[in-house]
Formats: structure tokens, sequence, C-alpha cells
């Protein structure tokens, strides 16, 4: 009799254990708040393949409250028993949407560069068809190179090496003419720079991208648009939303996450952003996923602390893993203003790449050259527009002739 009892006692533990654990299934947000619920469920995991990674120093004022922090006694595992759960059963409102994959956004997205193709291409295509061109001429096509941000030096690289092809222009067709244009352009926009994106794993742990930038340049729809290139490419993410300042931020980025059944990391408002970023690494760490994208707030240049606050949520993540890529977000309409603004950033942390935001609101696309050249950091990604899937690798000469027009 007392063997049936303690059997019925254990199938009932292990079909509540079992039940739970369904439950979780659905959530896509870990909160750190004091009043969290505990456990973090992903919803796209990838299969735990080796034990979880050894638990490692917590930084000091890490408030992952709701999670047992404690380091528990090592303790023999006991053979789990043998209970036949209930299939999962799908939650009607969790249809994940699938993004498409990176490769040939560009294309896609090119024909935004309106504004720019408009002034900047036409206007140049308009002066280099004239039969025989002038000083004035010349004139003409630096003006318009300038007035579209691409800067002064490469305004003149430009000017330079289409003066010695006169002869071919003067004899070009209009085709050729768009042509000789579209290599020019890319011959300025760095074609052999490595725009690779650092979100793979390295070394048994998930690439960590962090992304920066002034306030409102386009910050979190930018890791949104990430979390969804990389789900479209088939990798698995978690996302931390380090932007404590505003809880708005965070039900922000985590509406971004929740479309593609990407797991958000949030703290409460006003919470250490650098222990925010720590928990969302963790949690990509022993979720075994392949990146985990890092949203911070906007900040002000010239806010010495809180320029400082970057390198520590840096230093503090670096706890975890090494932070493999730090993307810049500038917003192209803000034209020179944002190599001023960048330049602070890049000196507070180790800036590897940019994102261009907003080049379909601008006439100034050029601004991708003068941003390259005058940091010295490649342009990775660019936003054309407002639309979830509207981010697109930075491809140089899919970009000119976006700028030149004609190719669509
Ligand atoms: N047209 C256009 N709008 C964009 C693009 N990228 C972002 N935006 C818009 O820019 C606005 C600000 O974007 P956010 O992502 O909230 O900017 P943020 O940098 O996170 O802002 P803070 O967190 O307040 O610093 C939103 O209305 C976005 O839709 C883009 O490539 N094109
Ligand atoms: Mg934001």
């Amino acid at each position: 009799m007392e063997f049936v009892l303690i059997a019925i006692a254990i199938v009932l533990v292990a079909l509540v254990a079992g039940l739970s654990l369904l439950v979780g299934r659905g959530r896509r947000t870990t909160r750190l708040d004091d009043d969290a619920a505990a456990g973090t469920t992903l919803t796209r995991p990838r299969p735990p393949s080796a034990p979880p990674a050894p638990p490692e120093d917590r930084p000091a004022g890490a408030t992952a409250s709701g999670q047992g922090l404690a380091p528990a006694e090592p303790v023999a595992p006991e053979a789990p028993p043998p209970v036949d759960l209930p299939p999962a059963v799908a939650e009607p409102d969790l249809v994940f949407e699938t993004p498409p994959p990176s490769a040939g956004r560009l294309v896609r997205l090119r024909s935004r560069l309106a504004r720019s193709q408009s002034s900047l291409g036409r206007g140049l295509l308009t002066v280099l068809a004239r039969e025989r061109l002038t000083e004035d001429d010349w004139e003409e096509v630096e003006e318009t190179l300038l007035a579209a941000d691409v800067g002064v030096a490469a305004t003149q690289q430009i000017v330079d090496r289409l003066r010695t092809q006169s002869l071919v222009l003067a004899t070009a067709t209009p085709a050729d003419l768009r042509a000789l244009l579209v290599r020019e352009l890319t011959a300025v926009l760095g074609p052999d720079l490595d725009r690779s994106l650092g979100t793979d794993r390295r070394e048994g742990r998930p690439g960590v991208v962090l992304v920066v930038g002034v306030n409102g340049a386009g910050k979190t729809t930018t890791v949104g648009k990430i979390a969804r290139v990389l789900v479209g490419d088939g990798r698995s993410v978690v996302l931390g939303a380090a932007d404590t300042f505003r809880a708005a931020a965070a039900d922000q980025l985590e509406t971004w996450g929740e479309r593609v059944g990407v797991l958000t990391v949030r703290g409460r408002e006003g919470a250490d952003p650098a222990s925010v970023a720590f928990e969302a690494v963790r949690t990509g760490v022993e979720a075994e996923v392949d990146t985990v994208v890092v949203d911070t707030a906007g900040r002000l240049h010239t806010k010495s602390g809180l320029m400082d606050e970057l390198g520590k949520i840096k230093r503090v993540v670096e706890k975890q893993s090494p932070v493999t890529e730090t993307l810049l977000v500038l917003d192209a309409t803000t034209g020179q203003n944002g190599i001023v603004q960048a330049r602070v950033f890049t000196s507070a942390v180790d800036v590897t790449g940019v994102v261009l935001t907003k080049l379909d609101g601008t006439a100034k696309g050029g601004i991708v050259v003068s941003v390259q050249r005058e940091l010295g950091i490649p342009v990775k990604l660019i936003g054309l527009g407002e639309g979830a899937d509207d981010l697109a690798p930075f491809e140089p000469e899919v970009f000119a002739e976006g700028l030149v027009g004609g190719a669509d």
C-alpha cells in the first residue's frame, strides 16, 4: 500500500512539473523587476547540446531579483520518473512572422533613395551628358556632390577621376554614363571594407551586439529590425532592453521581439542598464542562442557621465561574453552634425560599425561616404523606411546604383 501511495505521489509531482513547463512555453519576456516571475523561456530555443557554462562573477549592482542568485551546492541529478506528458498545445495568438533573409534586401529597397537620386544622381547625369564640359559645368558637378554631403575629399577624388575621362564622356551613351558614375561612386564608398556583422557565436558563447547613439536616432527600431534580419537568416536571438530610462522603451523593444518569437530581457524603469545588459547576455549564454542584441538609451554626446555609462555596460557584459559588434546608429538627416556626435561616441566605446537610418528621408545620401571617411568605420547597415524589414546590409555598388537610378 505504501509503495502505491509513493508511486502516485511521484506521478503527481511529475505531472505538475510538466504542466508548468508547458505553461511557460509562450512567455517571451524575462522581467528583472522585484516582483518578476522566475524563469526564462525562449520561444525559439536552440536545443542545448552541452551543459550550461559555470556561473561567473556577477557585477556589482546587478539586480536580477526574482532569479536565484545564491550559488547552489552541487546536487547529483536524480533520474526523472517516466511520465507521459500531454502534447504541447499551440497558443492560438502566437503566430510568428517570418522576415525575409538579409540577402537582396538593398536591391529591393534602393528605390527608397529617390530623394538623393533626384538631386545627386540626376543632377550629375544632366551635367555630364552635356556635349562639351566647361569649367562652370565641372563646378556644378562639384557643388552637386558637396550638396549631397559626399564631403570635400571624396568630391575632389570623383571630379578628378571624371575629368580624366572627359573624352569618354563626350561620346558616352546615357547607359555608359550611368555605368561610369556608378563605378566612380562605388569607388568612394569603400567597396573593400569589411562590413560583416559580428553576430556569430565565438568560443562557445553568443555574439553580442551593443547598439548606441543619440536620442531618436533609430536605435530601438534598428535593434528590432536586426532581430528580424537575424531570424530571417535562421539565427536564434535574445534582446536586451538596457534602455531603462523609460518603461516604454522596453515595451517598444518587446513588441519587436514578440512578432518574431524572440525573447526580450528587461528591467524595471530606472534599473542599472549594465545589469540588464548582463542578464540579457547571461540568458543568451544559458540558452545557447547565436546572438544577443542590446538596446541602450539615447544619450547626448555632450553628457560625459552618460558616455561613461556605455563603457560600463560594455565592461560588465564582457564578464559574460565579449561584445562582438558595437553599432553606432546615426540619423542620416542630421548630416554633418551626426559626424560630430559620432566622434564622441567612438572615443567612449570601440564602435565597430555604423548604422545610417532614415536614408529614405534625405536628399543627402552622400553622407555614407563622409561618415566612413571621417570616422574610419564602415557603414554596415542602412535604414530605408519605417517598415519592419526596411533595414538592409550596406552594399556599395547596389547603393551607388540607387543613387544614380535607372537600374530598376
Ligand atoms: N523613415 C525612417 N524612419 C525611421 C528609420 N529608422 C527609425 N525611424 C523612425 O525614427 C523614430 C525614432 O526611432 P527609435 O528607434 O525609437 O529611436 P531611438 O534611437 O531608439 O530613440 P530613443 O530611445 O528615444 O533615443 C521612429 O519613429 C522610427 O520609426 C528609417 O530608416 N527611416
Ligand atoms: Mg530607443
